[in-house]
């Protein structure tokens, strides 16, 4: 079955496992928006939260942070009427078909998973099993709903080659074409937003240095002060961005510019070429302060009323219930399961 035959549908997801970072952002739900306003998609949002707990999550955190990130959602302009907002474990058919699919990956693919090394790290025996299967249940989320796009981060390209894999190899092992191969989507400025204390590391919402990221709840004075103290060098700005290829940090910083201004890294340049970074940061900070401080106060407004947050994540499982249901009872009939 060709790609086309599947209706164009964007899923993606963020993990409820802290506050939302500039990194997920620009990295991820800016595009969600972009996507949802390009029409020609069903788009799908999901706040995963059985992700989340592959480490551990205090329990009342991880309920106000599932809620905070669906403001977050909302405030950035995903309308949940255009698009299908939802926590996933309001639809138990990611967990179910996730079953399945630990059942098709190989233990040598997930083993091979950056993210399981940098997360397991050296205490992989402690580690849980959920952190290892991670890619599988993500497969999940993106095949239960026969998405065809799926926007994310550079950080999640190699799950996303896995996704395809395990489409791959399920279709292969029954002898059918039923889950499509999806395209990861990633583009623009800011596929990967560095800490602003390390510009080798990704900016993190579990990185335990605050200062390393700007939080989407962060105020006006916190953005310009993370901004002002962010780890740069004593030169000016070059005209050319291969200068900058031995420079991450300052490379970071015209990343992050770039794609708050919607402008390419390269015109950056061209408009601040030969300024030293005091000046280039007051530039920076007045931009992620204009741009931000919107969503943050609108984030705030709309988690003063939470039941209104939990009828919209609520009226989002049960759309995508109807989507996901009859993807999996055709998966568990592929696969040999009984279903009277
Ligand atoms: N620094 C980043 N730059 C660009 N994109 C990023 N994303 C995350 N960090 C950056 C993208 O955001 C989406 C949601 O990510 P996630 O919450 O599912 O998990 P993550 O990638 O592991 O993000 P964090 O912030 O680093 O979470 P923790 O600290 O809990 O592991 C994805 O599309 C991701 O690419």
């Amino acid at each position: 079955m060709a790609d086309t035959e599947f209706t164009p549908r964007v899923f993606s997801g963020i993990q409820p496992s802290g506050g939302l970072t500039l990194g997920n952002y620009l990295g991820a739900m800016k595009r969600f928006v972009d996507m949802q306003e390009a029409g020609g998609f069903q788009t799908i949002y999901c706040m995963v939260d059985l992700h989340a707990i592959t480490v551990w999550q205090n329990p009342s955190d991880l309920k106000k942070n599932t809620r905070e990130l669906c403001a977050g959602f909302i405030a950035a302009g995903i309308d949940p009427e255009k698009s299908i907002l939802f926590n996933q474990s309001q639809v138990p058919e990611h967990a179910q078909l996730g079953w399945l699919f630990n059942c098709v990956a190989r233990m040598g693919w997930m083993g091979r998973m950056t993210q399981w090394k940098d997360k397991a790290g050296k205490n992989a025996e402690n580690a849980s099993l959920g952190l290892f299967a991670y890619p599988a249940l993500m497969a999940a989320d993106i095949l239960v709903y026969h998405a065809t796009h799926v926007p994310v981060g550079e950080d999640q390209k190699q799950h996303l080659e896995l996704t395809r894999d395990i489409a791959a190899k399920f279709n292969h092992d029954f002898g059918v074409e039923f889950f499509p191969i999806a395209e990861p989507v990633i583009e623009g400025a800011a596929t990967r937003v560095m800490s602003l204390k390390d510009g080798t590391k990704k900016m993190s919402k579990s990185d335990p240095a605050d200062a390393s990221r700007i939080n989407m709840t962060d105020d006006a004075d916190a953005i310009s002060k993370k901004i002002r103290k962010a780890k740069t060098d004593p030169d000016p700005l070059p005209d050319s961005l291969k200068e900058l290829d031995a420079r991450p940090e300052a490379r970071n910083l015209i990343n992050i510019y770039a794609a708050l201004a919607e402008i390419e890294p390269q015109a950056v340049l061209d408009q601040h070429q030969g300024a030293l970074f005091g000046h280039f940061k007051m530039a920076l900070s007045d931009l992620a302060v204009a741009k931000l401080a919107p969503i943050s106060t609108e984030m705030a407004r709309l988690m003063q009323d939470q039941a209104e947050i939990d009828h919209i994540l609520g009226r989002g499982a049960e759309r995508a219930r109807e989507i996901a249901a009859p993807i999996l009872a055709q998966a568990y009939d592929i696969v040999g399961m009984v279903r009277s």
